[in-house]
Formats: C-alpha cells, structure tokens, sequence
C-alpha cells in the first residue's frame, strides 16, 4: 500500500523534477522560409532563457538536426517547394525523431487541413500571428516533458545510472572536450569481483541489492562533474573529468574500500563484497578515441582480477 502524496508533498515533488532538467538551456529548431518572423521567434525564446536556432531550408532539416539536436521543432506548414506537414510526416519514420515534439506554426486557418497536419505527425497547431508568452510556453512545457523523456531513456532501470548507450555517448563527448580545451581526464572500468557467486549463494534478488548499492556509492563518492554508467551486469564505468591517474587510482582505492565495507544481510547472515577496477588515462593517448579507453580500462581490470582481484590497476 502505497500512500498518496499530499499536495504540498506533490508540488515539492514537481519543483525538484522542474530543477533537475532545467539547468541546461532548451533547444529549439525554428524551421520557417520567413526571416522577419523566425527572428521575432528566436527572439522571444533567447529571452525566455532558451537556445533557439533557425533554419531556412527544409533541406537541411535533418542535417541541422543531427547537429544541433533540438529538444523541440517549430515547423512552418508552407515553405517554397517544401510542405511542414509531410516533412514532420517524413520524420516520424525515424526512430531518433518519431519522439521529437513538433508545433506547426502557420497561418492556415482552415480547420480540415489544421487536422490533416497534426494526423500526418504534429503535436500542436499554433496560428500565426502568436504572441511572445503563448508561445514561450507552449515550447516550454513540452520541451521540458522531452528533456525528462531523454533522460529516462539515458537511465539504467536498476541503477539509475547512464545506460550503456549513453555513458559512451559521454565518453566520447568527453574526448572532443578533453581535445578541445587540451586538459586531461581519467576514465575507470569497475567490476564486483566473484559476483556469480554472490548470485548463486544468496540469489539474484540480493545480487541486485549489491548491484544497486555500489551505484549508490558511485553517485554519491564521485564528484558532481564526474559521468557514470552501468555499462553492463555488474560493471560500471566512470569517467573523471580533470583527473590524472594518480587522482583516479586514489578516486578508486577509497571507492574500493567504501565497497568492501558494506554489509549485506541475507536470511541473518551478513556478507561483504569486493570490486575491482581499471584505470585509462587520457596523458596516454595521442589521439583520443573512445573506444580506446574503453579497450585500455578493460585490459587494466583484467589484470586487476589476475592479480587477485579487491584492488586497482592503473
Ligand atoms: P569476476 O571476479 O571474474 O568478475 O567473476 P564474476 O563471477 O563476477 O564474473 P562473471 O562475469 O562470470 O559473472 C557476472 C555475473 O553477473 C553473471 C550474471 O549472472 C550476473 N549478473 C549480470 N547482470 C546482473 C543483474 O542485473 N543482476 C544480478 N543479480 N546479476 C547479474
Ligand atoms: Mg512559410
Ligand atoms: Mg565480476
Ligand atoms: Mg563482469
């Protein structure tokens, strides 16, 4: 029985959701053949704190968003050469943009081709002309339901960590960073050593538990710039921006020593687990690609594991 929030319980709820995405600014793609409008949109929206862009051609559309990757599309209906309707249409083929919420913006009045677009792939009908606030909000709230929908799918369901998927994304992410501003970073490869038969001996319900508890440990021990990701069963991967190897080998050994103190309980018996893990650092590379960390770390936690496992190799 679960009881029900109350409504101060309910607001304080939305508020912090409302906190956790809205740090980074929203994107919005305006796609509109009229300049003098567009800029009048994409002005109304840098001043409500959004970032927005605009493209004139519906020939790049899907260029420009592969680029600038929007959290929203605002989408003209009539373009020369080009309708919005069977461009928002076209997109909903795409896996990667059947999600992407798109508001037509046009001056089209009549009811029975308002219909027909939101049919063929729009979310929402705006006519022109609109004023600054409804449109600021009509964006906002959507781009926001977006924002939070990317984020669970960036999520592991047991953790709540980044998902394979996605801490690789930021793996590689941090490599253009790293190469751009010429700093240096560390990336760790950790696994829970003999965890099978963790499984086998006390089940996997309690596996999950340990599993679930060293995510915790990684979220809360790692600092705030710091990625991780469950990059699959009982492995983990971090990645230390600004952080030598020295650093990291530190960063571990206190992780490693915070895990092996936990207690678990199974059917009032206690037990503890150990990890080991694997340290690649970017003063290494040449170049910096991610799946040579990812190669190197792994080849560090194998030697981790050889060398008698609960330690670190860097
Ligand atoms: P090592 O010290 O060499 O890492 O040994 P190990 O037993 O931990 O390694 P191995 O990779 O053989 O076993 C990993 C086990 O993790 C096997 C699999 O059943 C279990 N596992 C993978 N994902 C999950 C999960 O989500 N929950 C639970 N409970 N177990 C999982
Ligand atoms: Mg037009
Ligand atoms: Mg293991
Ligand atoms: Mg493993």
């Amino acid at each position: 029985f679960v009881r029900p929030l109350n409504v101060m319980q309910l607001v304080e709820k939305v508020d912090s959701l409302v906190g956790d995405h809205t740090e980074i600014p929203y994107r919005i793609l305006i796609v509109d053949d009229d300049e003098m409008l567009s800029l009048s949109y994409q002005q109304a929206l840098l001043n409500a704190g959004m970032r927005a862009e605009i493209e004139p051609d519906p020939t790049h559309l899907l260029r420009r968003l592969e680029d600038f990757r929007p959290d929203l599309l605002l989408l003209d209906i009539h373009m020369p050469g080009y309708s919005g309707v069977e461009l928002a249409a076209a997109l909903r083929y795409y896996d990667e943009w059947t999600g992407l919420p798109i508001i037509y913006l046009s001056a089209e009045i009549n009811r029975e081709r308002q219909l027909h677009a939101l049919n063929r792939g729009g979310d929402d009908f705006i006519t022109k002309p609109i004023s600054e606030q409804y449109l600021v909000s009509v964006v906002r709230v959507r781009a926001e339901r977006m924002r939070r929908l990317a984020n669970l799918r960036a999520c592991d369901g047991l953790t709540g960590l980044l998902n394979h998927v996605h801490i690789k994304e930021a793996l590689a992410a941090e490599c253009l960073r790293a190469t751009r501003e010429e700093s240096c970073f560390s990336v760790v490869m950790l696994d829970i050593d003999h965890f099978k038969q963790v499984n086998d001996t006390y089940g996997h319900a309690r596996g999950d538990t340990v599993i679930r508890a060293l995510a915790h440990l990684l979220k809360t021990r790692l600092r705030g710039t710091d990625k991780v990701g469950r990059y699959g069963g009982e492995e983990f991967f971090a990645i230390l921006p600004s952080c030598q190897e020295e650093g990291a080998e530190r960063q571990c050994n206190w992780l490693r020593e915070a895990f092996a103190a936990l207690e678990f309980e199974h059917e009032g018996e206690t037990f503890a687990c150990t990890l080991s893990a694997g340290i690649a650092c970017s003063e290494d590379f040449e170049l910096l690609h991610a799946d040579q960390f990812i190669e190197c770390a792994d080849q560090a936690l194998y030697a981790a594991k050889d060398a008698g496992r609960n330690c670190v190799v860097g």
